[in-house]
């Protein structure tokens, strides 16, 4: 059916404005996607009307597509102590042997299940560059315009973060075989954003920058890269992983005499532009002035949990006004309900408290989590995806009110449902990007023939070993 002003709205007899649930809500958006009004208190007459109450879009702010394929399958003891270190032994392992069909075939899949779960976007911090021998591709941005095309296929929005990869470990450490494909000079990362600068403009996608770490990226990579990135776009997203482990932690203290998030506060121009990812080992001083520097703190609550990363002291970030949202980083998760479910019982089991998540606004955990993480996470993907409101575009989410978890509730109640009662079915009924119906009852359009493609993808890359 051609898109006209008729078939661009839709009603609500529940919505989650930014300010809050509001009644009889009318969402009109433009053939651009963007919300051209949002009216509350309206008749429905002939409007098509939503299945339930409609959320704004998560953004998931962090993701390592090819990871997916891997989920669940590191689950087993390896080493008399596992760690965050053995399963990335385990993860090198495996991205050492993934071929771009392969790549595009995950994340195909993987964005398709995070349309079916609730987020509307994506960050894709993007550090798999070259082929098994670590030599560039032809077109050196080959893994990167997989990306782009699953992300197109399945029609999730994208910020992509193509990743500066240069060292193993602080002061400069060369880097392991594991890290060949990760590998790249400054120049190089430069001309690859140059490369990518028009693919992604032609199809919506914010372009940013990933410096890895500061494990993996000397000071004077961080600072050449970010300049070079300025002269591109002076406002593009830069995410880095920060503080995820203690032993990074001590390893930063004993190259520099610094905790990394200091360090990094100290060294780089961090601002609203920046997010950073994990961000869960900061003392007091270095949680308020983060907070402070305007950053998002990138939650990927469920890999942290996974991987035995430790808790972000999520009420120290608040008091200080910090912004945040969620990833799902590995994948081991795709739920945009289920990663704020786990950021509210993680800080319930360490302060053995409930409800930590309210807020002043909101009364509601999952009223309140739900509204700041979509606004941390379009701040983060640097793309006008913060909300039902004019201006952003029109990504949202209605719930199925006719779930058995939902049912005869109310609106504020069917969302604490879904994120905290609806035992991992989904209770989403339809999934909307710029306007566009990506999911409907709950289910992609192409659902069926992606998860064939992944399967055959996944048991190839299993088969290789
Ligand atoms: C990554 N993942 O880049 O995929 C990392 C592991 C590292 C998470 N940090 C590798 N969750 O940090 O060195
Ligand atoms: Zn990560």
């Amino acid at each position: 059916m051609p898109e006209t002003t008729s078939t661009r709205r839709l009603f609500a007899a529940d919505a989650l404005l930014p300010t809050g649930w509001a009644r009889d809500v009318l969402l009109e958006w433009d053939d651009t996607g963007k919300l051209s009004a949002v009216t509350p208190g309206v008749e429905p007459n002939g409007t098509r009307r939503a299945a339930g109450p409609v959320l704004p879009g998560m953004p998931n702010l962090h993701s390592h597509a090819f990871q997916r394929a891997f989920a669940g399958l590191t689950e087993f003891r390896g080493e008399a102590q596992d760690s965050f270190w053995s399963w990335r032994t385990l993860m090198y392992r495996f991205a050492a042997k993934i071929s771009p069909e392969q790549v595009e075939a995950i994340a195909t899949w993987l964005y398709i299940e995070m349309l079916e779960a609730g987020y509307t976007s994506v960050c894709e911090f993007h550090y798999l560059h070259h082929d098994a021998d670590g030599r560039p591709y032809a077109d050196d941005a080959e893994l990167s315009l997989a990306l782009l095309r699953a992300a197109r296929n399945a029609g999730i929005g994208l910020t992509l973060l193509p990743v500066l990869y240069q060292t193993s470990g602080f002061g400069g450490l060369a880097p392991s075989e594991g890290q060949r494909r990760f590998i790249r000079s400054t120049d190089s990362m430069l001309r690859l954003l140059d490369r990518l600068r028009p693919a992604c403009e032609a199809q919506g996608a914010r372009l940013g920058l990933a410096p890895h770490s500061l494990r993996a990226v000397p000071p004077e990579g961080l600072r050449d890269a970010l300049a070079g990135l300025d002269a591109i776009d002076p406002s593009a997203p830069v995410h880095i992983h920060i503080a995820e482990q203690t032993g990074e932690v001590d390893a930063c203290l004993a190259w520099s005499g610094q905790r990394p998030v200091a360090w990094l506060l100290d060294h780089a121009p961090v601002n609203a532009r920046w997010c950073l990812v994990h961000a869960t080992h900061m003392d007091a001083d270095e949680y308020r002035s983060a907070a402070a520097s305007g950053a998002v703190a990138g939650l990927c609550l469920t890999t942290e949990a996974n991987l035995g990363d430790g808790i972000f002291d999520f009420n120290a970030w608040r008091a200080a006004g910090g912004r945040w949202g969620v990833g799902s980083d590995s994948h081991a998760c795709v739920n945009a309900a289920e990663e704020l479910m786990m950021l509210e019982y993680g800080q319930r089991l360490a302060m053995r408290q409930r409800n930590v998540g309210a807020d002043a606004a909101h009364r509601e955990v999952a009223t309140a989590l739900t509204l700041s993480a979509v606004q941390g996470g379009a701040q983060a993907a640097g793309r006008a995806v913060g909300g039902l409101a004019v201006g952003q575009q029109a990504d949202f989410v209605v719930l199925d009110a006719a779930h058995v978890a939902l049912q005869g509730l109310s609106a504020p109640d069917m969302l604490s449902s879904h994120v905290f009662a609806s035992h991992r079915t989904s209770a989403l009924d339809a999934v909307y990007v710029a306007g566009q119906v990506r999911v409907t009852g709950a289910r992609h359009a192409l659902h069926r023939e992606a998860a064939s493609t992944f399967v055959a993808a996944r048991t190839q890359l299993l088969a290789k070993d």
